[in-house]
């Protein structure tokens, strides 16, 4: 197992811009259009937030035949160790993977893949300083978990598996790392007892969609617009950047979706 915990620290990230496909983005609730200029910007902020950690950040270009593909986190796992790319759940979704493998390549010395039957994406995978949640919903199944299991077991990695609540797209669409101990959630996921052992800051009352939030350096991004848990986040003492991210809620996306971390 790791020993250290870097599980927030990193020096890259990948990310893609949205193209006008965007538009015809799954979301599990119909809430409007998505505005891409608006989103572009909202990229942009974003982009800018995790530059100015110091991180080397890549843009990648739009894929327009995958409406979902700015939500690049679901595409693969990236560790110390290596990279394992995924299996989406969503079949629209499965050649984002394919169409991501060509930039992890050259970084990773250690690149898997999940072959399959099982399915599996990034959203449900929450990498602590001690080990990696993975949670089973509607996109990442038993098999799915199996297959990575036996993948984390040869880097020493202990998985555990948790449940995503019902209606909740992705595990960490209600919970994300803000540090090696210290875990944001909302209290209908913290109420499963997932997290016992570490320690949990709820989101306010009615900002459930602030939970999708990045540990990325020195700084917290986190969706723009939930006033109560960004005071929370403050107290704690954490450095909060808010972003924009309007547009990409229409899609069911929020801050982790955005790019992979390494
Ligand atoms: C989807 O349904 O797949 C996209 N509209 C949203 C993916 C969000 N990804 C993430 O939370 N990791």
């Amino acid at each position: 197992m790791t020993t250290k915990d870097t599980s927030w620290q990193f020096s890259r990230a990948i990310t893609r811009q949205p193209g006008k496909s965007i538009v015809a983005g799954l979301r599990a609730v119909d809430t409007g259009t998505p505005d891409l200029a608006l989103m572009l910007r909202h990229h942009a902020d974003y982009v800018a937030a995790l530059r100015e950690t110091g991180a080397d950040v890549t843009v990648l270009p739009p894929l327009e035949d995958y409406p979902d593909a700015v939500f690049v986190e679901d595409t693969a796992l990236c560790l110390p160790e290596g990279a394992v790319l995924m299996r989406p759940g969503a079949p629209s979704r499965l050649g984002e993977v394919a169409a991501m493998a060509p930039s992890l390549r050259p970084l990773f010395d250690d690149i898997r893949q999940i072959e399959g039957p099982g399915t599996i994406e990034g959203g449900d995978i929450l990498t602590t300083g001690r080990e990696v949640l993975v949670g089973q919903s509607a996109r990442t199944n038993a098999d799915g978990i199996a297959e990575l299991a036996e993948i984390l077991a040869g880097w020493d990695r202990p998985l555990r598996e948790v449940r995503v609540p019902d209606g909740v797209l992705h595990f960490k669409t209600d919970c994300s790392l803000l540090d090696g101990e210290t875990i944001l959630a909302t209290e209908r996921l913290a109420r499963s007892g997932c997290f016992e052992g570490y320690r949990v800051i709820l989101t306010a009352q009615g900002e459930e969609a602030a939970a999708n939030a990045i540990r990325f350096n020195d700084l917290v991004l986190m969706a723009a617009g939930f006033p109560g848990t960004a005071q929370r986040l403050r107290d704690a003492g954490y450095q909060l950047r808010e972003i924009g991210n309007s547009e990409c809620a229409k899609l069911d996306g929020g801050m982790s979706c955005l790019s992979l971390r390494f």
